[in-house]
Order: C-alpha cells, then structure tokens, then sequence
C-alpha cells in the first residue's frame, strides 16, 4: 500500500512468488487529488507499506521532493520492521521492495501528459528476463562477534530471485574470513540498470536448537559494485556492512560481480575457478626483539 496525505493506493496479491521473492508488476491509475494543500510540498511524505491483511508489517518513508521528476526510475527501497505490529522484528527479514511514483502539481504547474515520459509509456512488463550474476567473494573483515568467546564462525547467504538457498562454507573463529568462493545467481529484471541491489547476509553458524545468528548485510547496489560483463574478473572493492537500514557500519566486505544475460556461458566453471590467484599476497617480515623477562 502506497499513503500520501489522505489517499491510500493498494495492489491485490503478488503475480509471483517464490520463497523470498514476490512481484506485482502492478500498475495503479492515474489519479487527479484535491486537497486542501496550498502546495505539494504540503503534503508532506510519502509512505510504503507491506501488508499483511489489513494489517501495515513494515514500511519505508520519504519526503514527497523525491517524486517530482515525471520519468523516474525504478526505486529499490528497505523496508523497516512496524515494531509496533510486531508480526516482523527482524530487520533484515522486512526486505526490500521496488517501485515508482511521480506526483504533479497540477493547480500550480497546469496539467501533464506522463505518458510522454519513457517511465510511463509502458506498464510493467508481466513476464521478465533474467540476468545470471557471479558473485566473486574474496574476504570479510571487522566481523562483529556473535559467540561467547569473542569469535564468529561466518557464512554468506546470497540473495537472489529462485527459490534455493545459496551460501558459502562456513569459517570457523575467524573475524576475517577468506573465502575466495565464486557463486552463481539469478536476478529478474529487463534491463541492467533496474536490477535490484545484491544483498549479501553475513550469519554465524551456531550448532543446537537455537539456530544460526544474523550478523550484518551488505547491500550493493549495482552503482557502487565493481562489475564485469563478460568472463573478467573485476578487482573487488570493500563494502560496508549494517545490521538494519541506516545503522553504523560494522565490518566489510571485499567482492566483485560478473553480470551477464541468461543464455551466456561462462568458460571456466566456479568450481574451477582459482581467485585466491586474483589476489598479491605480499609477504612481510617482523622481527621481535625481547628486552627482558621477569617474575617468570
Ligand atoms: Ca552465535
Ligand atoms: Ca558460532
């Protein structure tokens, strides 16, 4: 459900869903407002939330400046837990959702034809394509402790849009893993530039009934990933990682993305794949000098 001033705009229930990933490819109507706002700005934000009945689990909010533009792009947003609600406390379990929204004054600016814009020429596509994305993972670093003894024992958890949990090995009581692992993926969209942001979940791995802890995610949008078209492997850069929307930062993350169409193949295989070799491990020499020993 979509909220600004008064109106509320709702979709029905998704077109598809598989496991983690739902899409609407809805389109609302086009709606003229009256209110007695004397401008736009007035109406102060624009809210999102997911439903779940009639009842708001999560939601994300913004200032109504950010939907002026009449041909904007596809907006990826994180959602944040209605703790409130309480039905989704978990912050990285509120997701992330796309959409966009343009909003014209038409008292103050006379009337407007959105369909001239490319963003609104067309509804959303009913069908999409897919991109097949590596994922290059070298290391991790500044890992949050999530064990009693100061240590984490980490994993990865890709995100992606099929319905199998894809993952690393696990490292054992280390807050610098290296992984060097080479995994494949699979992301719904039509073009490169509306792909959704690659969500990396760091979790440490714990033995007995309570499960595994979430440590941190890195959230990559496609602008700031190093990325490759094709069978290179692009020279990863740090990316910080957060345990909710906004926090600081805690640890980082070095990887890099190959982003290739559906059909293309890759020529050497991950499980080939040697990129331990893509890194200079420079070696260092420290020499220790011992002054004196005492109450021994
Ligand atoms: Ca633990
Ligand atoms: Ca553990």
């Amino acid at each position: 459900m979509i909220k600004l001033g008064d109106v509320e705009l709702k979709t029905g229930a998704p077109v598809n869903a598989e496991n983690t990933y739902n899409r609407w490819s809805h389109r609302f109507k086009q709606q003229t407002i009256s209110a007695p706002y004397t401008d736009v700005y007035d109406i102060g934000k624009v809210f999102v939330y997911l439903m779940s009945g009639d009842k708001p689990i999560c939601f994300w909010k913004a200032d109504i400046e950010e939907f002026l533009d009449p041909n904007p792009k596809w907006k990826w947003v994180e959602l944040n837990c209605d703790l409130a609600i309480g039905k989704v406390t978990d912050p990285h379990k509120a997701g992330l959702i796309s959409f966009r929204l343009s909003i014209h004054d038409k008292t103050k600016d006379g009337p407007i034809n959105f369909e001239q814009f490319d963003a609104w020429k067309k509804p959303p596509a009913k069908r999409m394509n897919v991109k097949k994305v590596r994922v290059y993972l070298f290391q991790c670093r500044d890992v949050p402790a999530a064990d009693s003894d100061g240590q984490s024992d980490p994993y990865i958890q890709y995100w992606d849009t099929t319905k199998e949990t894809k993952k690393t090995k696990i490292i054992e009581d280390n807050l610098n893993p290296m992984f060097f692992e080479c995994k494949e993926l699979v992301l719904e969209t039509n073009t490169i530039e509306d792909l959704p942001p690659f969500i990396l979940d760091i979790w440490d791995y714990d033995p007995g009934p309570l499960g595994n802890d979430f440590i941190c995610r890195a959230l990559i949008p496609l602008s700031e990933a190093a990325i490759s078209e094709g069978d290179d492997i692009p020279k990863p850069k740090w990316h910080p990682c957060r345990l909710k929307p906004g926090a600081p930062a805690q640890g980082e993350i070095l990887v890099s993305f190959a982003v290739v169409s559906d059909d293309y193949s890759f020529k050497i295989p991950t499980s080939h794949l040697r990129l331990r070799d893509q890194v200079e491990t420079p070696e260092f020499q420290i020499d220790i000098n011992i002054l004196g020993l005492r109450d021994l």
